[in-house]
């Protein structure tokens, strides 16, 4: 399959199931789910031969998994990263002891003082490991690792939810909790 074309793929799904449905006049539920047909046929929009074998090739061999698929298929959704309000409904989780953040010098400042905040998503967006906060960082530049305290702040109270593609989410992460 050519990586080219599934990666475009899988970066107009992200658009599309976590910010901004509406771009194709797709409409999803309070859980975030799209209906399958109705999502392959209003990807026409982008020039894209979309069937249902190729969405299921993008969903199953996504290097992040961020999609899924229902039961019988028929349903699909991001699995984190909204911007959108929408209910995940997940169970809460324990968390490990620590968790991991990847950011960039230039929010340090802000970071400490306000503690991490869910800036434009639905959650704070924690890794088990330190190798893939590196990469979420990376992303803006010269990758900061933070160390989250999160087994301390369960203790206290704060909830946290592990999404289906192992992204471990919580409401804030206060500063007292993070290690610079
Ligand atoms: C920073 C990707 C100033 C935060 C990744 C981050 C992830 C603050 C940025 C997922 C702040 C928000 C999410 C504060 C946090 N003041 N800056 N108080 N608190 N920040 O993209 O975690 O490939 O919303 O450090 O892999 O970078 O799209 O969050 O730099 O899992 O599937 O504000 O997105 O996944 O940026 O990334 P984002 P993130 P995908």
């Amino acid at each position: 399959m050519d990586t080219k074309v599934t990666k475009g793929i899988s970066k107009l799904l992200s658009y599309i199931l976590r910010h901004s449905p509406e771009t194709i006049k797709l409409e999803l539920d309070a859980n975030g789910w799209a209906d399958v047909n109705e999502l392959i046929a209003k990807f026409d929009l982008y020039d894209l031969e979309l069937d249902f074998e190729l969405l299921e090739y993008v969903v199953e061999n996504n290097d992040k998994k961020r999609f899924a698929f229902n039961a019988d298929k028929t349903k699909i959704r991001a699995n984190q990263g909204h911007s959108i309000s929408i209910e995940l409904n997940l169970d809460e989780a324990e968390p490990p002891a620590y968790l991991y953040h990847g950011t960039v010098e230039k929010f340090l400042p802000d970071i400490k003082t306000q503690g991490l905040q869910k800036m434009g998503r639905q959650h704070v967006h924690l890794s088990a490991d330190r190798e893939t906060a590196n990469k979420v960082g990376g992303r803006r530049g010269k990758p900061i690792i933070l160390i989250i305290n999160s087994a301390t702040m369960h203790q206290a109270g704060f909830k946290f939810y592990l999404s289906a593609n192992n992204v471990w989410l919580t409401a804030v992460v206060p500063a007292e909790y993070i290690t610079f």
